[in-house]
């Protein structure tokens, strides 16, 4: 349990919370057109066809974190949950997040929420996948014996999201957005190289956040450390003076004393 509480904080929650932060410090040039919607929200439903279902647009009403804005869900088949989030006054950017972990996370829950509604504030039409399982049904990576959801996991559920997405604001807007953008951390990371690498026409700008690159070494490491630590536990009282030290003896091996350890391998300080 231990093993899965690190790997979930690591992979998943820290990244969504910041990405709402990062949103808020950027603005559109203040003279700026903004588009307003040609068509009642609800009339998004109509889009639903053979490559996607829209299951619901609403319009939600103005709240404390964000304006009034339009909400389309669906899904691409197999089992690819989407949202799209519409701004009334719209200065026709797209925004994409990534995921974390294993992905499948519930596009409600209040870091995303969050970082939609703070897109949204900023005039952006935001939109999210899940990747294509439901975490809450299928945890971490046993999804993955379905091949098609590996796939989608993997690759596709990134890129059928941003195709969708853009359709439903060009629909909505009648015009295309004119710049898109992804920003992912860890496997948003990844999510990001890969649409770089495979689908380079589908995003203007990419935020590629400490992107997971070998998984599998990835994941022995952890189990590496989990064993360590489980040998030779250092209690979290300790875990405080151990990090100042190590940042005293190694954070300026790197030529900058900045609070940054540049490559901790080279840092030779030993716990016990
Ligand atoms: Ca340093």
């Amino acid at each position: 349990m231990l093993f899965r509480a690190v790997f979930t904080t690591i992979l998943s929650a820290v990244p969504v919370l910041a990405q709402a932060v990062e949103i808020s410090r950027w603005s559109p040039p203040p003279n700026e057109e903004r588009l307003r919607p040609r068509m009642h929200c609800s009339a998004l439903r109509a889009l639903t066809g053979y490559e996607f279902s829209v299951i619901s647009a609403t319009l939600q009403p103005a709240s404390d974190s964000a304006p009034e804005f339009c909400r389309v869900t669906g899904q691409i088949p197999p089992e690819i949950q989407f949202e799209v989030a519409l701004p009334y006054q719209w200065h026709k950017r797209l925004l994409m997040i990534g995921n974390g972990g294993y992905a499948g996370e519930n596009l409600e829950s209040p870091g995303r929420k969050a970082t939609r509604d703070q897109a949204v504030k900023s005039g952006f039409v935001f939109t999210q996948t899940n990747t294509g399982h439901d975490a809450a049904e299928e945890p971490l990576g046993t999804f993955a014996v379905n091949r098609q959801k590996l796939l989608d996991y993997a690759f596709r559920a990134v890129h059928v999201t941003a195709e969708t997405a853009k359709r439903i604001a060009a629909a909505y807007y009648g015009t295309a957005p004119a710049r898109s953008y992804f920003m992912g951390c860890s496997t948003g990371g990844r999510q990001a190289l890969i649409s770089a690498q495979r689908f380079p026409q589908d995003f203007d700008g990419i935020i590629a956040g400490a992107p997971v690159l070998d998984f599998v070494g990835t994941m022995m490491n952890y189990v590496s450390i989990q064993q360590a630590m489980a040998a030779a536990p250092v209690p979290p009282a300790k875990l405080k003076l151990a990090g100042e030290i190590a940042y005293r003896l190694c954070d300026a091996d790197d030529g900058v004393k900045d609070g940054v350890i540049d490559d901790p391998r080279r840092c030779g300080f030993q716990v016990t």
